[in-house]
């Protein structure tokens, strides 16, 4: 344990089995919003002599202990502000807790809270020691029963885990209802939830042909607006059984939407808690990627059930082991739903900027974290993303058969159980008799390692001679890196026209690779899928990336071609090139192309015509040139605009508008037609009434939107006369009205700041509600980076108010805020002085949460 301030951080090696077992627990809630009742009744089992049962407890009133049904005198416990320590006890015995609790007050959102006016929990990751004392941690594993007790007439449903067994109403009015889960788990996964909701229902058959009851629980009057989350939940039903031979266990699955809630969706045993926003869509307020996303999250949480429940994690540093994995299973879902292409280039997006970005920031950390001061920290886009990616590179490397097998293998092994990373390795391992004691690093490694590549062809013997070197940079967490096992795939794209894949094993720091008998030098297509989450160095040079991003049959080694291309460019921009010069014809001439007859993926067009953002190009500097970034990708985008205006323009008229429809093909082609929007808004003449008409024709949120963020991208007047129109319409709908509290912090001007100040008051923003200040504040620090990192710290204290403000609100939301604070080390040496500054500000309030605490103090020390 290491100590901060008092403040104790947790390390992974400081792992122990638990002293006691609990194998059953009662739970009896007598619901009310400022007192709420909790009586525990737990079946304890000692597994170490002499050892005193200590459980975990926060912001609990104790009214009761009693072993065996005798009640404890004072002197007979001991409790303090987390715990509740009782020596003596029996191997066996009978432990009955009695707490009160107050759901009203509980603003951080963790535990039993009010969202509205229902009751709902969240307990992972350690929420439930703030319902109940418990062994709060995921490797005590109980079977619950549980009663609810509430007024009927204000909460028509009850729910809890597993299958219902009672539900009667006493004579006092009140509704009494118990639930019993078959399957052992750890506190993390209980949920309760209490409420009234209108309810949409359906059937699932199992593949073995049992009978599963879907219901999925929203605010009343939205019922509609369910549906497509409801047949999401079938599908991915179904993709489970089809891909991995994975079936439903309970006869019930349950789905809650609530506006309140500190992330995506929570995946407790057979009572998934969804934030509204990933459940909730109609055509009318839901995008396309609001259509893409509740279908993934939907997923996600489904694949948990074996992923996470049935299997779960030992302890917290073993995250990755559920995250990691059910991320990958979510994509490889999304995947085969719609466009694979798109899939693989959204979460190649995301590792590129927000992971490389974590990796080389104070918080850097491995897939599976070392010490932990609050492990609420540790739900980062390295434990999720790179976490899947490394599941990724597993299947690469055995093949999909032999993965298969090994994830079989390892749902076998392990069910029912609380399991690690290495339990997971082995049995890949077991299944495929492949040894993976070098692979197994990844787990441990934090960084993004750093790929070189060199090709060498000799004409006279047809020998192409590959070098790759491998090197991992330094983290502020980890001094000595070492070499990693790395898959990296390339395409051979020869002369005649043939194609050839290979896997290159990159297992040293340096090796080489040979193939013979080729005619001619071949164009390689280094990284093929990003076959392994590394930052690559090649020599390919204009020509050779735009002849890829031509002819590369895969569609991500074609966008990825590009990218590759505007790195370069705006690396000479940012050293003062001026982009007439550098820009080759070549390059207007296949985004003529592209536009003239474009491909039927139109939204592999849509990608491969955009630059990459600033936080994509920002990962290529040590120290980032904030302005040189952003005027190089203001200039490339204007000349691009010029010099495509008649493509771009005609492009867009064959794109005109079509009934709404959410699928494949129809998204792709209002994601080409907002790119073609965005140039026309940046051509030098007036073109408003382009912009004005697709907001008016619109008959969908997508193509509403598009219209609102170029103009407010490009057009300022238009952008203050359309977002007026659109809050006026949408005033009454929160869900809406987050996408107009994310267009106006995005503003690129500094009335950005005037905006944000005027939505704090309108009707709907809370600053209890994390949706709303995420959609303010998260959009301004990570969407706006003009304003955000203005030179003269406006930003920054901007986000810092927030962030102090939050904190007593809602720390997990205040730390995940304070994120583009932390990297302050990036920034020349004026905003280095102003980031810091602000940290400062906030390390010296009085009672900083251990989330805030935590990342504030790694980035200041
Ligand atoms: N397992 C939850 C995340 C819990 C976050 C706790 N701070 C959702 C998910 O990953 O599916
Ligand atoms: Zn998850």
């Amino acid at each position: 344990m290491v100590q901060l301030n008092n403040r104790k951080a947790v390390n992974r090696h400081d792992y122990k089995c638990p002293e006691f077992l609990v194998s059953h627990i009662n739970l009896f809630f007598e619901l009310d919003t400022k007192a709420t009742k909790v009586t525990s009744v737990m079946q304890v089992h000692r597994q170490l002599t002499g050892a005193a049962l200590v459980l975990d407890g926060q912001q609990l009133e104790l009214l009761r202990v009693a072993v065996d049904g005798k009640d404890l005198q004072c002197s007979e416990y001991h409790q303090d502000n987390e715990t509740l320590t009782i020596a003596n006890l029996p191997d066996r015995c009978e432990l009955t807790v009695v707490t009160q609790i107050s759901p009203l007050d509980n603003t951080a959102l963790e535990g039993l809270y009010l969202a509205e006016d229902t009751f709902c929990t969240q307990c992972e990751a350690q929420g439930f020691r703030r319902i109940s004392y418990a062994l709060d941690r995921p490797d005590v594993l109980a079977e619950y029963h549980v009663t609810i007790k509430a007024d009927a007439q204000r909460y028509p449903y009850l729910l809890s885990n597993g299958n219902k067994v009672a539900e009667h109403i006493d004579s006092d009015g009140n509704r009494i209802v118990q639930w019993h889960d078959p399957f052992p788990k750890p506190c993390y996964l209980f949920a309760l939830v209490a409420g009234d909701f209108d309810l949409l229902t359906e059937q699932f058959v199992t593949q073995s042909g049992r009978n599963v009851a879907l219901q999925l629980f929203v605010d009343k009057g939205q019922a509609a607006k369910g549906q497509f989350a409801l047949q999401a939940l079938k599908r991915a039903m179904r993709w489970d059984e089809q891909r991995f031979n994975l079936e439903y266990d309970l006869d019930i699955y349950m789905i809650v939407a609530v506006d309140f809630f500190n992330m995506g969706a929570m995946e407790n045993k057979g009572l998934n808690v969804f934030n509204s926003k990933y459940v909730l869509a109609d055509n009318n307020t839901a995008t396309d990627r609001d259509y893409y996303n509740i279908e993934s999250i939907i997923g996600h949480e489904y694949f948990h059930n074996w992923t996470g429940n049935r299997v779960t994690c030992r302890d917290w540093f073993q995250l990755s082991l559920k995250e990691g994995l059910t991320v990958f299973r979510d994509q490889e879902f999304s995947a085969d739903m719609g466009s694979a292409t798109l899939c693989r280039i959204d979460a190649v997006k995301l590792i590129r900027t927000a992971q490389f970005a974590e990796d080389a920031s104070p918080m850097a950390h491995p897939i599976r974290p070392e010490s932990v001061l609050e492990m609420n920290n540790f739900y980062t886009v390295t434990v999720y993303d790179k976490g899947a990616e490394v599941i990724r590179m597993l299947q690469t490397i055995l093949g999909r058969d032999k993965f298969n097998q090994g994830l079989a293998l390892y749902l076998q092994r392990h069910d029912g159980q609380a399991a690690t990373c290495d339990d997971f390795v082995q049995a890949m391992q077991d299944a495929s008799g492949k040894d993976l004691s070098l692979f197994s690093r990844w787990y441990s490694q934090s960084g993004t390692p750093e790929l070189t590549v060199q090709q060498q062809f000799n004409v006279l013997t047809g020998q192409l001679c590959l070098t790759l070197q491998q090197h991992t940079p330094v983290t502020a967490d980890q001094a000595n890196k070492h070499s990693l096992c790395i898959p990296v795939q390339i395409e051979l794209l020869l002369q005649d026209g043939s194609k050839q894949t290979h896997l290159l094993l990159l297992e040293q720091e340096t090796q080489q690779f040979v193939f013979d008998d080729l005619s001619t030098e071949p164009v390689i297509v280094w990284l093929a899928h990003f076959s392994a989450p590394v930052k690559l160095h090649q020599q390919n040079d204009d020509s050779t990336l735009l002849n890829i991003a031509a002819h590369a049959t895969d569609g991500v080694a074609r966008w990825d071609a590009m990218q590759q291309f505007w790195n370069s460019k705006v690396q000479q921009l940012v050293a003062g090139a001026d982009a007439f010069a550098i820009l080759p014809e070549q390059l207007f001439s296949l985004m003529g192309q592209w536009l003239a007859t474009p491909s039927p993926d139109l939204a592999l067009t849509a990608e491969l015509l955009t630059l990459p953002d600033f936080d994509t190009l920002a990962e290529q500097y040590t120290e980032i040139p904030v302005e040189a970034i952003l005027s190089a990708l203001h200039h490339c985008n204007l000349l691009l605009a010029t010099r495509l205006q008649r493509d771009v323009v005609s492009c867009y008229q064959q794109l005109s508008p079509q009934p709404y429809r959410y699928d494949d093909e129809s998204a792709g082609r209002r994601k080409l037609a907002a790119v073609c929007l965005k140039y026309i808004a940046l051509l030098p003449e007036q073109n408003s009434d382009v912009v004005i008409k697709h907001y008016e024709q619109s008959d969908n949120m997508t193509d509403t939107i598009s219209a609102l963020q170029v103009s407010q991208q490009y057009l300022t007047n238009t952008f203050s006369v359309l977002i007026e129109d659109f809050i006026s319409k949408w005033q009454d709908n929160v869900l809406a009205m987050d996408k107009a509290f994310s267009l106006i912090a995005t503003d690129r001007s500094e009335h950005v700041f005037d905006g944000i100040e005027k939505m704090l008051s309108h009707p709907l923003f809370s600053w209890k509600n994390p949706n709303r200040v995420r959609a303010l504040f998260s959009a301004f620090s990570l969407r706006n980076p003009d304003q955000f990192h203005r030179i003269d710290g406006k930003g920054y204290n901007l986000l810092q108010q927030t962030v102090a403000t939050m904190d007593s609100i809602n720390p997990q939301v205040a730390a995940r805020l304070v994120t583009p604070l932390l990297s302050w080390r990036r920034f020349d040496s004026d905003r280095q002085q102003l980031m810091r500054n602000a940290l400062q500000i906030l390390a010296s309030h009085d009672s900083l949460s251990n989330d805030l605490f935590e990342k504030v103090n790694r980035s200041l020390n």
